[in-house]
């Protein structure tokens, strides 16, 4: 679908976590986004021309560029009419972007190479060895984001940015097997929650490379 020449246009890939939350960030605050869907292991000449880095997202408004989604993501924030997205007093926003980093740089790390050996091998296999470690420390992050969450409906008590980063992970790990344990009620009652907005269900990638329809 060719760029609307009016408004931000959004390099992006529908299953990449960090286009993901950009998305959901995009629909909650209202922003509006024109995509561009690049696609696994294909370069997109703009996106090669954009971003030294070759890596999606990439935000384009007028001639500013961003290559970084939580750059985008406050960029985003900066052009919505409130500032839903990051509720709060200066405490509350601190946590928001501790779990943004998080999710982004910890529990990515957790969750990727499980995902990439499923998507990558040809029957949706991952080693047993590389199963067991990822659900060990798959358990470990959700432990400790329940603890976080204690009793409130969303991290901040409102939805935020917290959400947008961590949604694509939990949702990513879900589908691929790794479902939320049962000891962490508040968790999943969360993540029921959120699958309840309509923002979740904008933003859900109409596949996953290397599973099946859903
Ligand atoms: N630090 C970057 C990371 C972005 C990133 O790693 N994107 C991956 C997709 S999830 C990518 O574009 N990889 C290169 C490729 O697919 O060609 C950000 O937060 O925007």
């Amino acid at each position: 679908m060719p760029a609307d020449v009016n408004s931000i246009t959004l390099y992006q890939r529908p299953d990449c976590p960090f286009c993901w939350k950009v998305r959901l960030a995009a629909f909650e605050s209202g922003v509006n986004v024109s995509e561009i869907e690049v696609q696994l292991d294909k370069k997109h000449p703009d996106v090669v021309r954009l971003n030294p880095n070759e890596t999606v997202p990439v935000l384009l408004d007028d001639h500013l560029v961003i290559n970084e989604s939580s750059e985008i993501i406050e960029y985003l924030i900066d052009q919505a009419p409130h500032m839903e997205l990051m509720p709060g007093p200066a405490k509350i926003r601190a946590t928001i972007r501790q779990l943004h980093h998080y999710s982004d740089h910890q529990l990515g790390k957790i969750l990727f190479p499980y995902i990439k050996e499923k998507r990558d091998s040809e029957n949706c296999t991952v080693r047993d060895e590389l199963k067991e470690s990822t659900k060990h420390a798959w358990y470990e992050a959700q432990s400790m984001l329940s603890e976080k969450l204690g009793e409130r409906d969303f991290f901040a008590d409102e939805f935020s940015v917290a959400e947008c980063a961590l949604l694509p992970r939990f949702c990513l790990a879900v589908t691929h097997g790794l479902p939320i344990a049962e000891q962490f009620q508040n968790l999943k009652k969360w993540y029921a929650r959120c699958a309840d907005r309509p923002s979740f269900k904008k933003a859900m990638p109409q596949y996953f490379p290397g599973l099946a329809q859903h």
